[in-house]
């Protein structure tokens, strides 16, 4: 067992202690709030061992090793705009109008209890496959739609519009689900048939979202995930120029439509290389760079578990950078469009269960902090991934739903620098300035508890919140809720957000 104690400087008391020297520069000001925190890896405390374990540590303090919390207000990061949040579904989900809907008032409330406005994104494999029902030619094969049968993203969409695949998509889906934005105040992302589609019908039926989003509407993107086609949908070498062509010719067949159309991309899976690609081309037309994000995967694989999710990925610290200064290069935000806690349609007990909220939460907070301009997490039907589940008739929140509503907390925040002196890596903690007050996030993604012990002078000006659940397998339980101001234990496997006004 290690333990560890962490003091958290705040940024006021370093501009004081400024002011009255000015001369010597950044200087913190310590243990304005001092936490210690007891690391005991992967291992769940029950109760008792919880006391005995603060008993012990009260004992043993002055010989623990420390890890400092440090925040650096002069350090400043990027700042999550307030629409950062957003879901992603499966296109086929269209071909029941009755689900995105402004009647589906289960739907709507859940979309407005997580972002007053966020976006939802519609795209997925099935958008690929799936037909526009307008006049134009349908160009799936019988033998392509036997195959598309057996998509498991048919479990994602529920099941009146799973009862139709291959499924169409019609002016009632579009008309309906004009008035879901509209009684959401959310945007729209919506994802082209380029796999199976053509120009042609991507102007109907472009023409046919704007006329039912209106402004709600943010960009067209252009087939999903194309940098992975294979020969189902494009015979010989396909690489991002023969994409770009493509993109250009729906691009300007929707435009014939409907000029000025606004669109985004290229919304592709892993190959950075046309992020950039596309950035430097789409410059100064493009509104929003995109790609996707997989924590893990495939599920069922071995070693596809929670402890893999909660664990760094080392793709993350490679790939934010090259992504935001994609969006840089283009001139517009770059947003992670898709993606969430493992691929092929999640790992049951990890993707559906508490893991996946302290996932998301530091997940989510992480690359806001790197300058995303917004998150899309995809779901929908009874996917194992799916932040919410559920049909036309009710919808239930799943835990990663609470992980996604701390998150929000930071929604106008700008970041400042945090950091952790020592080896903490399954305790990440996030900093940020929001009006006249400080937001400070743990996620103590380990498995023993964080105690911490508030100066006195901090007490009275603090809000707290917590993420919770009964273990990290569970599936129901799940909360985030505000909690009394003066909360000093972050539990293993847990996250806490406090806002100290400043
Ligand atoms: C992505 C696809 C999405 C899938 C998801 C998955 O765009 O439609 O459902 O993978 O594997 O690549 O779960």
């Amino acid at each position: 067992m290690r333990q560890h104690t962490l003091i958290l400087a705040a940024p006021w008391a370093n501009a004081q202690r400024k002011r009255k020297a000015p001369s010597r520069g950044i200087c913190w000001l310590p243990l304005v709030l001092e936490m210690i925190m007891q690391m005991n890896r992967r291992r769940f405390l029950n109760g008792a061992g919880l006391s005995l374990a603060r008993f012990a540590m009260t004992k043993a303090r002055a010989a623990q090793p420390r890890v400092n919390v440090t925040v650096d207000a002069d350090k400043k990061l990027a700042t999550m705009p307030r629409d950062f949040l957003g879901l992603s579904y499966e296109s086929a989900q269209l071909a029941d109008p009755a689900f995105f809907s402004a009647s589906n008032a289960t739907l709507v409330s859940a979309f407005r209890k997580l972002c007053p406005h966020g976006v939802l994104r519609l795209g997925g494999n099935l958008s690929d496959v799936t037909r526009w029902a307008g006049g134009a030619a349908n160009t799936i094969a019988p033998e392509e739609s036997a195959k598309i049968q057996s998509f498991h993203e048919w479990r994602l969409v529920d099941a009146k519009a799973s009862s139709k695949r291959p499924a169409t998509i019609g002016p009632d889906g579009i008309a309906a689900l004009g008035g879901f934005l509209r009684a959401t105040e959310w945007q729209l992302l919506y994802g082209l048939n380029l796999g199976t589609g053509t120009p042609e019908r991507a102007a109907e039926e472009g023409a046919l979202v704007m006329k039912y989003a209106g402004n709600h509407l943010l960009a067209f993107q252009v087939g999903n995930e194309a940098d992975l086609y294979g020969p189902a949908f494009r015979e010989g070498a396909w690489n991002f120029e023969r994409y770009w062509n493509e993109y250009q010719k729906f691009l300007k067949a929707v435009r014939a439509r409907v000029p000025g159309a606004p669109f985004a991309g290229p919304d592709v899976a892993t190959k950075v290389d046309w992020v950039t690609q596309f950035a430097g081309r789409a410059k100064g037309d493009a509104v929003l760079i995109s790609s996707h994000y997989y924590a893990m995967g495939p599920a069922g694989a071995p070693g596809i578990d929670a402890q893999k999710l909660l664990s760094d990925d080392p793709r993350l610290a490679r790939e934010m950078p090259v992504l935001v200064s994609a969006g840089k290069t283009a001139g517009v935000p770059y947003r992670m469009t898709e993606g969430n806690s493992c691929y092929h349609g999640g790992q049951p007990g990890v993707s559906d269960a508490f893991a996946s909220a302290l996932w998301a939460a530091d997940y989510l907070l992480r690359v806001a902090q790197a300058g995303y301009a917004g998150v899309n997490l995809h779901g929908g039907g009874e996917g194992y991934y799916a932040p919410i589940t559920g049909d036309a008739n009710g919808t239930k929140l799943r835990p990663e739903y609470y992980g996604m509503m701390l998150a929000q907390q930071f929604a106008g925040a700008a970041f400042i620098g945090v950091s952790l002196d020592a080896d903490a890596d399954d305790v990440t903690a996030y900093a940020a300035r929001i009006k006249d007050a400080l937001l400070v996030t743990i996620v103590n993604k380990s498995s023993g508890p964080v105690q911490m012990r508030l100066h006195r002078s901090m007490t009275r000006a603090m809000e707290c919140w917590k993420l919770t659940g009964p273990s990290l397998d569970a599936k129901d339980g799940v909360q985030f809720a505000r909690v009394n101001g003066d909360e000093r234990s972050i539990s293993g496997y847990s996250a806490v957000v406090w806002k100290i006004r400043t």
